[in-house]
């Protein structure tokens, strides 16, 4: 056997592993999993308070920043696709393997966030494999234009963000990353229904879900087919830089055209887009601050 096949094979048994404890930990017949969440000491749940957001992390699927990305600002546990486990919907997403580039964005609660933790710089950390598990590439403030330097070419499964000062072993960027402010609103969009997520969800339709931060003219263009015309709930948090007059507007078509006839929607905000009968259409979104 080849070694690369024996790798494939024990990525594929770590990964069997990482999602039964996962599951074991969430149904709640195992009390313990092999990683925490929110080890960034991220403040803020979007509903009560602001999100914080001090870093954005943005994935490319090619080198130099081209071709659709993916925008996270919590752990990912699940880069690949969402799926079921005992009639509950995992939601994933949907970027298994396709990683090459990776801006990590200062936002608008980067100073504040490293005033409140003693000044030190936040880091991230790539993985291999689902749930935090396989071979680790950690990374900080700025763009890595190419993983292939580090042999990370299509091979990101999960993103983690990092306690405080977890700096040891990180990689230098290849310059600085564009900072990305104001966020007023910020939005997780589902592929699943509301009803489905969390609870029932068949395995040929699992939840695949994204963040925005930023208006899209086009999410086919911008971030791919998979999240064009299949939104079928999304969340609308408090960001960082939210006002009571914040606001964001939903639109069917490209370029802002045939907006949710239910009108803008303000935050905190749970859209039950099957609810408006608007479901599987949205293009567009206009985050308005
Ligand atoms: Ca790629």
């Amino acid at each position: 056997m080849q070694e690369s096949e024996k790798n494939d094979i024990q990525r594929r048994n770590d990964r069997v592993k990482a999602l039964e404890e996962e599951v074991a930990f969430l149904k709640g017949t195992s009390s313990s999993r092999s990683w925490q969440p929110n080890t960034l000491q991220l403040q803020g749940d979007g509903k009560n308070t602001p999100l914080e957001i001090p870093l954005i992390v943005v994935l490319w699927e090619d080198p130099h920043f081209r071709g659709i990305k993916r925008v996270i600002v919590r752990d990912e546990p699940n880069l690949e696709n969402g799926f079921t486990n005992g009639a509950i919907c995992y939601s994933g997403a949907r970027f298994h393997d396709t990683a090459s580039a990776v801006g990590i964005h200062p936002g608008p609660d980067y100073e504040s966030w490293k005033a409140r933790t003693g000044g030190l710089e936040p880091t991230i950390t790539l993985y291999s494999d689902l749930y935090f598990w396989g071979s680790p590439l950690k990374l900080q403030t700025g763009i890595y234009a190419d993983l292939g330097k580090w042999n990370f070419d299509d091979k990101a499964a999960s993103v983690k963000f990092n306690f405080p000062g977890d700096t040891s072993n990180v990689q230098e960027p290849d310059g600085p990353a564009a900072r990305i402010d104001p966020i007023p609103i910020v939005l997780r969009l589902h592929t699943a229904t509301y009803e489905q997520v969390g609870r029932y969800c068949y395995t040929r339709d699992p939840d695949n879900a994204m963040w925005l931060v930023e208006s899209t003219l086009d999410l086919e263009n911008e971030h791919g087919e998979a999240f064009n015309n299949s939104a079928q709930w999304v969340e609308v948090f408090m960001g960082p830089s939210w006002k009571t007059s914040s606001y964001v507007e939903l639109f069917k078509n490209r370029n802002y055209e045939d907006a949710l006839p239910d009108g803008p929607l303000h935050a905190p905000f749970s859209a039950d887009l099957v609810g408006m009968n608007f479901q599987r259409v949205l293009t567009s979104v206009r985050i308005v601050p």
